[in-house]
């Protein structure tokens, strides 16, 4: 590369995610190929529109490219309709809010301090300020249980457009029939944000929403799916609605879409179809599990209780008396990457909260299997005790140092 300040800085960062363990569970790596699509020169093209009918020539292989991206992810999900080309998960939620909703609509979204995401309403966000967001809660954080007797009242007073599940900090399954059976009584539409567990639903670990009659699902492409980042609206059976979702992402909130993206995007899907990867969501899932067990073992205290996909939520402020702020940045001092959180109901402040959120994708990646993974809970715990104690953390830092080696990213994904 010519230019050497920005070498320098991706060989860095290609220094640092080789050498500590990402915990992220947002996070993941991906493989040569989708780095290749995506680092390829689709990226020159401009290609409003959708195949067949775009607004700029030359259009012969774009055309196929997106037509091929749009039929492996309906493949794989099991569905009629998909859009490829949102830029990541918020302009997907947005744009799906906007095709089905107009101003001041109600919409109603998991409490985003019990497990949902920012674009689920979150009051500094646009769609806050555009619909009206109401919410439900868990029923009992040691269970994680959503309290559905309180979201079917909520439902039957507000009459919500949308009855929104999914999350970014919840570690259960959720009830999808229960959705859509207090969707159906109130007249809502479905929607999914499946972003997190997408990679874990397409491969049959966990339950499709779309199972279940879900009307839409959301989603990035850049955590368990393990493509580029980047973010897709599926469309389980009705062409009404996937033509309004058509029009909202282009020309409604987007421009051009990002071929190169849409060519990673294309690339990742294959990959989740190789019997291959089955095996990875599995892994993932037994991963957690053992990492949970530690946890239980040691009392500290999970929100839901324990975790049924990738991701675990625990207070580590209760637990340890140890802000998630804290633990964060001494786990990062020993080379173990996650982030703070908040819990439900945190008596703390969002910017430094009670609680740490951590998952099993990229070390499941990496080949990390489940003792291995209560290995790095038991190391993450031994941390934090010693958060006061340089000596034992310069320890720990070469013990997980000497584990990212042992298990170095796989030749085909660096
Ligand atoms: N930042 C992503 C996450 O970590 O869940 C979602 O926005």
């Amino acid at each position: 590369m010519k230019d050497k300040q920005i070498e320098r800085l991706i060989k860095a960062e290609a220094k640092r995610q080789r050498d500590g363990l990402e915990l992220i569970p947002s996070e993941n790596y991906v493989s040569k190929d989708v780095l290749e699509a995506n680092g390829s020169i689709f990226t020159n093209k401009y290609s409003e529109g959708y195949p067949g009918r775009r607004y700029y020539g030359g259009q012969e292989f774009t055309d196929q490219l997106e037509t091929l991206a749009i039929e492996r992810a309906c493949k794989l999900f099991k569905c009629k309709f998909a859009n490829v080309q949102p830029h990541s998960g918020a302009p997907a939620n947005l744009a799906v809010y906007a095709a089905l909703m107009e101003p001041g609509d109600t919409i109603l979204g998991m409490d985003l301090s019990h497990g949902g995401h920012l674009t689920h309403g979150h009051p500094m966000t646009l769609p806050s300020k555009i619909y009206n967001f109401v919410r439900y809660k868990m029923k009992d954080t040691k269970t994680g249980e959503i309290d559905y007797v309180d979201l079917r009242r909520v439902a039957q007073e507000t009459k919500p457009k949308i009855i929104l599940a999914g999350f970014s900090a919840y570690s259960r399954n959720l009830d999808y029939k229960k959705f859509v059976d207090i969707a159906r009584e109130v007249g809502a539409i479905t929607v999914a944000d499946m972003a997190h567990i997408a990679g874990l639903i397409a491969a049959g670990a966990l339950r499709n929403p779309f199972d279940d009659g879900f009307d839409i699902i959301t989603s990035t492409t850049h955590k368990t799916l393990r493509g580029p980042r980047g973010g897709i609206i599926l469309t389980r059976e009705n062409e009404e609605i996937a033509k309004k979702i058509d029009k909202s992402v282009f020309p409604g909130i987007q421009g051009g879409p990002h071929m190169h993206t849409i060519a990673a995007k294309a690339v990742a899907f294959g990959e989740v179809m190789i019997p291959k990867f089955k095996k990875y969501a599995q892994q993932i899932l037994k991963n957690a599990k053992a990492m949970e067990k530690v946890l239980h073992k040691h009392k500290i205290r999970m929100i839901g209780g324990g975790t049924d996909n990738h991701l675990i939520l625990a207070d580590v402020f209760g637990s340890m008396g140890i802000s998630g702020k804290e633990a964060q940045t001494v786990l990062d001092e020993v080379g173990i990457t996650l982030n703070m959180n908040v819990i439900a109901d945190d008596p703390r402040k969002p910017l430094d909260p009670s609680g740490i959120r951590f998952g099993t994708p990229a070390i499941t990646t990496r080949g990390f299997k489940e003792k291995d993974c209560a290995l790095v809970a038991e190391l993450m715990l031994e941390t934090l005790r010693n958060k006061d104690n340089p000596k034992k953390k310069i320890e720990i830092k070469n013990k997980i140092k000497a584990l990212a080696r042992k298990f170095p990213i796989p030749k085909s994904f660096v």
